[in-house]
């Protein structure tokens, strides 16, 4: 009975999961991720905004088939003209995938598979299914919270200096008002 599951209680109007482990990312630590890296230096010499916020359930074992169930709260937000986003990893293990399901607000997941990347429209409803071996991040393109819902294997790992050091290829920026998909 110790490993006997529990019920966790999800806030749907905010993504918040109650009593859980809750871990952000600011700017501060995404100094290198944004493509003007003098933009981040000029926002730093004045504030540290909090781009995202992860809740997240850890199952006390990490055998092999334990899922970790987590929200992400990615708020709205540009850098220059580029819109905040997750960090974006590959999992280590390469045989580890992950489901998304958004609960509120609108963007895109990047997901990059071998040498191509597609921008893959979200909003509350979507359902993304991330396959093995893809680097992927969620980027916000609306004006409010993008809210989603994630699983993976426990044994995924993530694997930041791979997804930073190849890229993603694309970023999504606005362009006079609209989010327009870009190379980079
Ligand atoms: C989702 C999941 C997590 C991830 C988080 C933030 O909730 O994919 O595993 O940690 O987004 O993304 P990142 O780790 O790329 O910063
Ligand atoms: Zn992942």
């Amino acid at each position: 009975m110790a490993n006997m599951t529990k019920v966790f209680r999800v806030d749907l109007s905010t993504g918040v999961i109650l009593e859980v482990q809750r871990w952000e990312r600011r700017l501060s630590d995404m100094r290198e991720d944004f493509a003007s890296v003098e933009v981040v230096e000029e926002i730093l010499s004045k504030e540290n905004p909090l781009i995202y916020e992860v809740y997240e359930t850890r199952p006390i074992s990490t055998k092999i088939g334990e899922l970790v169930c987590c929200t992400t709260i990615l708020y709205p937000g540009k850098v220059a003209n580029e819109y905040y986003m997750t960090k974006g990893h590959y999992h280590q293990d390469p045989n580890s995938s992950e489901v998304y399901l958004v609960l509120s607000g609108q963007g895109f997941l990047l997901i990059k598979q071998g040498r191509e990347t597609s921008a893959l429209f979200l909003e509350k409803g979507s359902l993304a299914y991330i396959p093995p071996g893809c680097a992927h991040r969620v980027v916000n393109t609306g004006h409010t919270p993008l809210v989603f819902f994630a699983v993976y294997p426990v044994q995924a790992g993530h694997d930041y200096e791979r997804a930073k050091q190849e890229g993603f290829g694309l970023r999504i920026v606005d362009k006079e008002g609209q989010p327009c998909v870009a190379k980079s």
